[in-house]
């Protein structure tokens, strides 16, 4: 029997810098009561939902920065997205600026949880690659400060057994890389689930709109495709506190064939009958790794870090 279970991907338009985190929490119930009754089991919410993309400033003050963090989870303006989770029935996938103490001392993650359709918070993830920079950088049209803001990390890329499938997650950057899907791929993943935040223009360099998309989608399908695995992304989008963010919230299968995508840079649901079994026949064909895959000789992704070109002649 087909395990299908029908998945959304919940596009937020922009949030503005003075938007109370109660109105983005009533969007996004919103979007759940939406998902329900079109009988979606999941809904994915994009990276950082609840505020503005704050790492496109440069604040000073810490204390300025740390308004944009929850000391809890759930806390008083997000437990309501847990008890509509158990009452409608929907699990759902939250990105958030996470404030924690921990050994001692406070730790901030750019960080995505998994709650199951009984308002359970079933796994937690924490952003692995940071994009941007550390310091300010005052010749930029705008910042890019996750490295300033954000550690890296510490929680690996696993996986949960739940809501009737094996369900993985990232954040944003970490889709174009394809050690995300490939560590996620060898604990049998079935759907990764996935918010971005992505500014339609490069700050660094000239880089036209049409490719900023092809790379977002191009590495998802990919990663979909060579690990047999569903991949649902949700943007956070359009004209945000005066810098433009891309849309193109997307569902993609296992064949990575695109199921679903979003039309709007607005608050938008796309939703899609996934069939967790789909891959199957790819991991087990082509992408079998325990037969074809030749770790003997991969060793470098794990030594080396950066690139080293062979030395020319004569050096
Ligand atoms: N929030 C992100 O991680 N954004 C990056 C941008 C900076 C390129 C992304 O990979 O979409």
């Amino acid at each position: 029997m087909a395990r299908v279970v029908r998945m959304a991907a919940a596009q937020l338009g922009p949030v503005a810098r003075d938007e109370p985190r109660a109105a983005v929490v009533e969007r996004m119930r919103r979007l759940m009561r939406d998902a329900r009754a079109d009988g979606c089991r999941l809904i994915v919410f994009p990276e950082l939902a609840l505020t503005t993309f704050f790492p496109r400033w440069y604040m000073a003050n810490q204390a300025e920065v740390d308004a944009f963090f929850e000391v809890e989870m759930p806390g008083a303006e997000t437990r309501p997205l847990f008890e509509d989770a158990k009452r409608l029935g929907v699990g759902f996938h939250l990105g958030y600026a996470e404030l924690a103490r921990e050994g001692g001392r406070v730790r901030r993650f750019n960080t995505a949880i998994l709650v199951d359709t009984e308002g359970r918070l079933v796994g937690k993830y924490r952003k692995i690659h940071l994009p941007g920079h550390s310091a300010h950088e005052p010749q930029r049209p705008f910042q890019h400060l996750e490295k300033r803001y954000f550690e890296i990390g510490d929680l690996g890329f696993p996986v949960w057994r739940t809501m009737g499938g094996i369900f993985g997650m990232c954040i944003c950057n970490d889709r174009r890389w394809p050690e995300t899907y490939r560590v996620l791929g060898l604990q049998g993943v079935e759907a990764v689930l996935l918010g971005y935040n992505t500014p339609t223009v490069n700050a660094v360099i000239q880089e036209p709109a049409h490719l900023r998309m092809l790379h977002h989608l191009v590495t998802m399908q990919a990663g979909a495709y060579q690990n047999g695995t569903w991949v649902v992304a949700a943007a956070k989008c359009g004209m945000e506190d005066g810098v433009h963010m891309m849309g193109g919230s997307a569902i993609v299968a296992p064949t990575g064939e695109i199921a679903a995508q979003a039309k709007t840079e607005a608050d938008e649901l796309i939703a899609h009958d996934c069939d967790l079994d789909l891959g199957r026949y790819i991991k087990e064909t082509v992408f079998n790794f325990a037969q074809h895959r030749r770790t003997e000789y991969y060793g470098l992704i794990v030594e080396r870090v950066g690139m080293v070109p062979p030395p020319k002649d004569g050096q």
